[in-house]
């Protein structure tokens, strides 16, 4: 999965495509270069962040996905009004980041259209998240929560085999936390669903290699998390450099498939 950022404060990419023909150039090259789906955002969830009006977040994505006709591409929000008009335009998947915890009407939108949703995990919200995270037991927490969620979209009409699952690495975690999600992704996995995992740019990877107020991640960090994600049985990676992780994957899946 492909990022396309429409924002102007992204952690990583904040401002890179924020004219449409910069975001639909990016989208297509994204899908040339080998990703199954592009993921556009118009708004940044990055820790600290506000949130935008939904009028805001379809000015930035609406003349994107126009541009995206034919393509596979999710939306990435939490608003049904924004997700309803993605959808119109040919969004495959909803990516919502509040696991249909932000807006009440979003979980009816998924159902009436068919399309397939993911539901990721966050402790907190985007403003106040990596605040102080605190956990007893990081990943079976993280698979109660995607358990619960998971049986309330099916309970509003979403069926199961549309439903994927994200740890939401860097949504309300330390380091060692997001590393110890991938480290037993099989808590994960064990729910039955497709695990998302989305470690691309996060600044954990930058404290880990020794810069303890990094803000990003290099590509050599990110390739690797993608590979040990896969490794542990993620489906989705969504990245934001998608040659090198299409190729990175490419083969590590020739080692670990038959
Ligand atoms: N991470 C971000 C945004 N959306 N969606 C899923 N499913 N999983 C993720 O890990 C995830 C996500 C944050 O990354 P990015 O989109 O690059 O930044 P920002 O939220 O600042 O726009």
């Amino acid at each position: 999965m492909g990022v396309v950022n429409v924002t102007p404060d992204s952690f990583s990419d904040g401002g890179v495509h924020l004219q449409p023909a910069s975001a639909v150039a990016a989208a297509w090259r994204m899908l040339d270069e080998g990703a199954a789906i592009v993921d556009v955002g118009g708004e940044s969830t990055r820790p600290g962040s506000e949130g935008v009006l939904v009028e805001e977040e379809l000015r930035r994505i609406v003349p994107v996905l126009e541009g995206l006709h034919g393509a596979p591409f999710s939306i990435d929000t939490a608003k049904a009004e924004v997700a309803r008009r993605a959808l119109g335009l040919g969004a495959e998947l909803v990516n919502d980041v509040t696991a249909l915890r932000g807006d009440p009407s979003l979980a009816e939108v998924v159902a009436e259209s068919g399309a397939y949703l993911c539901l990721l995990h966050m402790q907190g919200e985007p403003r106040t998240m990596q605040l102080n995270p605190t956990y007893d037991d990081v990943a079976s927490e993280v698979a109660a929560f995607l358990e619960e969620r998971l049986r309330f979209a099916v309970g509003a009409g979403i069926p199961e085999e549309r439903i994927c699952l994200d740890p939401g690495i860097g949504f309300g975690k330390t380091v060692e936390q997001n590393f110890e999600l991938v480290r037993r992704l099989d808590v994960l996995t064990a729910l039955g669903r497709p695990v998302l995992v989305g470690f691309s740019r996060k600044s954990s990877l930058g404290r880990i290699l020794g810069d303890p107020v990094a803000q990003t991640g290099p590509l050599s960090a990110s390739v690797a998390a993608a590979v040990a994600a896969y490794e542990r049985g993620a489906t989705i990676l969504r990245v934001h450099d998608v040659r090198p992780h299409v190729e990175a994957l490419k083969v590590a899946a020739a080692v670990v498939e038959t």
